[in-house]
């Protein structure tokens, strides 16, 4: 539920073409092999081959084994825990902030057996077909400003969630003072699986030099696949350290699925600071809301953020 400049992805090329991909491909993809990546360096900004295995829509458990006394793994060594919620409480006991008051009607605790790490009780966020409005807007903000930031999440969709027609599904914002990036699911061109990407989102940045689309809007994985499947538990790590400026190109933006280095872009420009973490799928922005074929529901297990 976020005012922002959804006609920024309307206008990009990369993303007519992968709309495009997504119309032709009815079975799944060749998957041709992938390019070697170096660990720190950014590739070209084409999306990624897939080389592993897809999951199956609606497995549901969690694909990986964690431990649930270190389910972090990517956490930076030293970042202290700012925040972490299993969600027993749709705001976690008035801890987020529920902008629009959501709690009760498209927000709400509900029990899954399969929750991977804080049985049973997870957050649900809702858009019930046919509304082209609902979701909600959770907020944790930093008593101050953090030059780095983690944050680690066990998600899932339902299984019918079918994507908006935007082609990029707003998740998890990490705000500064001037930025409003966020991480979300980009369209995949198969039912029942999206990529998770990043966008900075925002007319005053420029990233072209390493990632798609006009200024550098659409940041695909650079190293592994990043795809997801509705319906089945996920973990989601994203880690940002803000740029000097907002040109130096020293910024860092990571990201994992499901444990597995998925995007690393280390020249990005994006900062200084961060000071608002915000889930929000927008589904009240242009076109974020339409296209659904079926109720979408989010869920998340539980929430961890954390910075040095
Ligand atoms: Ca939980």
């Amino acid at each position: 539920m976020l005012v922002e400049n959804s006609k920024l992805w309307k206008i990009s090329p990369i993303l007519i073409s992968f709309n495009q991909l997504r119309i032709q491909k009815i079975s799944p993809p060749v998957q041709p092999s992938p390019a070697p990546t170096p660990m720190g360096q950014n590739p070209p900004v084409s999306p990624m081959p897939n080389p592993m295995p897809l999951p199956t829509p609606g497995g549901q458990t969690l694909p990986i084994t964690i431990n649930p006394a270190k389910p972090w793994t990517n956490e930076p060594s030293g970042f202290a825990v700012l925040f972490d919620c299993g969600f027993d409480d749709a705001t976690c006991g008035g801890k987020l902030d529920d902008t629009y008051k959501s709690k009760g009607s498209t927000l709400n605790v509900v029990q899954d057996p399969t929750a991977p790490l804080s049985k049973s009780n997870v957050m649900r966020s809702s858009l019930f077909y046919p509304n082209k409005t609902g979701g909600t807007q959770l907020g944790y903000y930093p008593s101050q400003p953090v030059k780095q930031i983690y944050v680690g999440m066990f998600w899932r969709t339902n299984l019918e969630f079918s994507g908006n027609k935007v082609e990029m599904n707003k998740m998890f914002f990490m705000r500064g003072p001037s930025s409003n990036g966020f991480f979300g699911q980009l369209n995949y061109g198969m039912p029942g699986f999206f990529k998770i990407g990043f966008s900075h989102n925002s007319g005053t940045l420029n990233n072209d030099h390493t990632c798609a689309a006009d200024l550098g809007l659409t940041c695909y994985p650079n190293v592994g696949s990043g795809i997801v499947s509705t319906g089945q538990w996920h973990q989601l790590e994203f880690y940002m350290k803000g740029s000097t400026t907002t040109t130096s190109r020293d910024g860092i933006l990571r990201w994992w699925v499901d444990g597995v280095l998925t995007g690393n872009y280390t020249n990005f420009n994006y900062g200084p600071s961060f000071n608002e973490l915000i889930w929000s799928e927008t589904w009240d922005g242009f076109g974020n809301g339409t296209g659904f074929k079926a109720d979408a529901h989010h869920f998340i297990d539980h929430i961890h953020i954390s910075a040095p």
